[in-house]
């Protein structure tokens, strides 16, 4: 008797936890699939388990992928922060947009996507790194790091004016933000986006306090192209300010410091960490002292030290990463429990890739393929297939424009992608782009020093010309994939030069771009 009335009272109770779960969802009157947009600042697909990661895992994004579709060849237009963030409020390239490289502030008035969903009567807000200078508008609910933003104790922009400080670790608090608008601010009868944004794993990749001993004692995987010579590339290549060699600061990026032992001898600190308080200086200097010792120790020199820099780099790079995706986690967890899961879109994605010892470098800015791609994955309950992938060129310009056909508001013609949601239904597209344009405008003196330089990609093939210098490349990406071998001056492939070169003008004109780099033009 007893144990039939116990198995009863559970089978009521797990009734009632079911019914809760599915209340909420019941309850949105007006049914357009929410967006929660997650978006991480240099981001590399290559530091992703569901990409094929070879150095570290990710079960959270994987989970994404594992329930929704993951793009292979998600590709930017323009690979630096401020530039991508512009494409993606815009769908529109940089000589349209205005932010050609990140000291241009962003012309807040035109046409962005948040504002045409606003519009339609969504809910938009958004939390964390901005990056474009001027005021947020668009958005009903909006915090976002000043500049670049601080890992620890950031401070945040907030409407009217007055910055405040939230002390704690960047990643978790712009999770608990909008963990905190969905759970007590949201209206639960109209459909929302609201945009995550990560600071993280942007340099100087200072981990959170649970993972500054992540990877201790393990030797990460290096990438075969770590030493690389540049020979047979343009001159650019040989003349970057990105390399882990040369390029790496020992205090800001190699941590080989003791924050507290600095402070009480009254030496001024990088901002970075004169703003940690001496708690979290205790914890991190527990963490780095023992290895940064050990370093001394070892006198390293030559290409053992290098090795020794990029152990450092990438480890601190995947503490980062590490909460990233813990954080991940806990905002699908509050989809589940809440309810919000089955219809909200979550898309997983970068500002731009980077590089993680590919051919010695740190950063990005490049065409080459760690810097162009950059991880893209959308769960689409009833829509995306789970565990699919997709092989197509799609880029962050067609973010905005998947947004508003997810919500069912019309594009305007302006916008220069397309809508990726007959992709994300499975639908085949015979007439999706076959080559693609990339356009980057950051030149030297700027820092890293990668020349000016557009140029084409197609599904075998990539062309680069650096305008300034009148020097090409070329890659085939079939027999080349770590794009080693500059071929252009190869004549088995002037008939692809030829080719790619028409196909360059084609989408120039296409694109509107102006004949001279209108930053040179000033
Ligand atoms: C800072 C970094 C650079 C980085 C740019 C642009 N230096 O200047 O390494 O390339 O941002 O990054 S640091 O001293 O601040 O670490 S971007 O993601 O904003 O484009
Ligand atoms: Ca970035």
């Amino acid at each position: 008797m007893r144990i039939v009335s116990r198995s009863w009272m559970l089978f009521g109770g797990a009734m009632m936890l079911a019914m809760l779960a599915a209340a909420p969802l019941a309850a949105q009157k007006d049914s357009r699939p929410n967006i929660l947009f997650i978006f991480a600042d240099d981001h590399a697909y290559q530091a992703i388990s569901a990409y094929g990661s070879k150095i570290n895992q990710t079960p959270n994004i994987d989970r994404l992928a594992r329930e929704g579709m993951l793009f292979r060849y998600a590709l930017v237009t323009n690979s630096i922060c401020a530039p991508s963030r512009a494409v993606i409020q815009t769908g529109k390239y940089s000589h349209l947009n205005g932010v050609l490289n990140n000291r241009i502030v962003f012309d807040g008035s035109q046409q962005t996507f948040p504002k045409l969903l606003q519009k339609a009567g969504y809910q938009t807000v958004i939390f964390g790194k901005w990056h474009l200078k001027s005021e947020p508008q668009g958005f009903d609910v909006w915090k976002v790091l000043r500049g670049q933003g601080y890992y620890y104790n950031p401070d945040f922009r907030v409407p009217g004016g007055k910055d405040i400080r939230i002390d704690g670790y960047a990643t978790d608090i712009i999770t608990d933000l909008t963990l905190d608008w969905l759970k007590n601010q949201r209206d639960p009868d109209r459909p929302f986006l609201i945009m995550c944004q990560h600071k993280a794993p942007h340099r100087n990749w200072m981990p959170a306090p649970e993972y500054l001993t992540l990877y201790d004692g393990v030797k990460i995987w290096e990438p075969p192209t770590l030493f690389d010579d540049y020979s047979t590339r343009a001159s650019p290549a040989r003349e970057q300010e990105m390399e882990i060699a040369r390029n790496m600061r020992d205090v800001a990026d190699l941590k080989l410091i003791s924050l507290l032992e600095a402070k009480k001898r009254g030496e001024e600190l990088p901002a970075v960490f004169a703003r940690m308080s001496d708690d979290q200086m205790r914890m991190w200097d527990a963490a780095y002292g023992p290895k940064n010792e050990a370093f001394y120790k070892a006198n390293l020199t030559g290409r053992a030290l290098v090795r020794w820099k990029y152990q450092r780099y990438i480890k601190d790079y995947l503490r980062c990463i590490a909460s990233v995706d813990a954080n991940v986690g806990r905002l699908l967890r509050y989809l589940d429990v809440s309810g919000l899961a089955k219809n909200t879109v979550v898309v997983y994605s970068s500002d731009q890739g980077f590089y993680l010892g590919e051919h010695g470098w740190f950063d990005k800015r490049w065409m080459y393929k760690e810097s162009l791609r950059t991880p893209l994955i959308v769960r689409w309950p009833g829509v995306t297939k789970p565990g699919s992938v997709d092989t197509h060129m799609v880029s962050n310009i067609d973010l905005p424009e998947t947004f508003l056909e997810i919500a069912g508001v019309p594009v305007p013609p302006d916008m220069q992608g397309r809508s990726l949601v007959p992709l994300l239904k499975g639908e085949y597209v015979p007439d999706w782009r076959k080559s693609f344009y990339y356009h980057y405008y950051e030149g030297p003196p700027a820092v890293h020093k990668v020349a000016r330089h557009y140029g084409v990609r197609t599904p075998t093939h990539k062309l680069i010309y650096y305008y300034q210098k009148d020097e090409w490349e070329l890659f085939d990406l079939e027999l080349d994939p770590y794009e080693l071998h500059n071929v252009y001056n190869d004549p088995r492939y002037a008939r692809v030069v030829k080719e790619l070169k028409a196909e360059l003008k084609r989408l120039r004109a296409e694109l509107k771009v102006p004949e001279v780099d209108p930053d040179l033009q000033r």
